[in-house]
């Protein structure tokens, strides 16, 4: 039987093959050929009793993330509160980068916005090419648009913890009683509320509720080569080819286009200076990493 893997938790993964829902464990084999079967991946999987069975392969993959570990997404909304977690700009670009370098489509979901206006928010990231639903899940508002996104396509929400990702989702589709906690206070963060990855169906689509993360970690993900962030930042591409020098960084050249339009107020100052750090950061990326992740 063939299915999609909805749900995993420490080795057992729910299957759902359209008719039922199998708890499957992976074949030993998986470990050695250093395969761990995701979310969203799709499975032949044999049955062993009546709502149990084995994984014994995995399809090929569409795309695949680290954080959250998902396969095979046909788009990532990254929610972003106006407050309480207050917006990171350098995460958001850093899971944008990630979702460019996967070929998923990085939408952004701003929210709570009965807390604070968030449309300076909305503006920025429109402008740099990208869908921005502005909801809020409080006051219920904005929900219409985000529904409609989600038909047809398998999509997860990704963001800190606590900035509203499961309330979100019980707004949207009240069946789902999604389990939902407070901010913390001191920390201004959430308290990981949700703890593992799920996918749910949704009319007539899928979708992914993640745990969230602290704006405080610096992530692992698949690296991405210095040289190649800059198709990663798509607002970038106007003005890639203009620069003097070739082989241009596009962080502090003279006669760099892209420096130009960010003076100028084309492209936004937030997203050049997480480009900046980014390549810092990727320029002290051993090469091996690459080596063995990027094949
Ligand atoms: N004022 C206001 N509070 C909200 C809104 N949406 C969510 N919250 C609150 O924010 C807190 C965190 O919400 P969650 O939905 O648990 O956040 P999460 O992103 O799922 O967090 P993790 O599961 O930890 O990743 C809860 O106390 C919610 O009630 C909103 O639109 N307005
Ligand atoms: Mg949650
Ligand atoms: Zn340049």
């Amino acid at each position: 039987m063939q299915g999609m893997i909805v749900k995993t938790i420490s080795g057992f993964y729910d299957v759902d093959t359209g008719d039922a829902i199998y708890t499957c464990r992976a074949r030993g084999v998986f470990r050695n050929e250093g395969l761990v079967p995701l979310t969203g991946d799709r499975v032949e999987i044999t049955q062993t009793s009546e709502h149990a069975g084995t994984i014994i392969s995995v399809l090929p993959r569409k795309n695949q993330l680290i954080r959250p570990p998902l396969a095979n997404l046909d788009q990532l909304l990254i929610v972003v509160s106006t407050t309480d977690p207050p917006p990171n700009y350098f995460v958001i670009d850093k899971i944008i980068a990630y979702a460019e370098l996967a070929e998923i489509e990085p939408m952004l979901v701003v929210s709570k916005t009965d807390l604070k206006d968030g449309t300076a928010l909305e503006q920025l990231y429109k402008k740099a090419g990208f869908s921005v639903f502005y909801t809020c899940a409080q006051q219920k508002s904005g929900l219409e648009d985000l529904r409609v996104a989600f038909t047809g396509k398998i999509s997860a929400f990704a963001g800190n913890s606590g900035v509203g990702k499961s309330t979100l989702l019980n707004a949207l589709f009240p069946k789902l009683c999604l389990q939902t906690g407070e901010t913390s206070k001191k920390l201004g963060r959430g308290r990981h509320t949700t703890r593992h990855v799920q996918l749910y169906r949704v009319g007539e689509g899928y979708i992914a509720d993640t745990p969230g993360f602290s704006s405080f970690e610096e992530e692992v993900q698949q690296p991405i080569r210095r040289e190649n962030l800059q198709f990663y930042f798509r607002e970038f591409a106007p003005y890639l080819t203009g620069c003097k020098f070739t082989s241009c960084s596009h962080t502090k050249e003279k006669g760099c286009k892209i420096i130009e339009a960010v003076d100028q107020g084309k492209i936004a100052a937030s997203r050049f200076e997480s480009y900046k750090k980014m390549y810092e950061l990727a320029s002290q990326t051993p090469d091996w990493v690459f080596d063995k992740k990027q094949r």
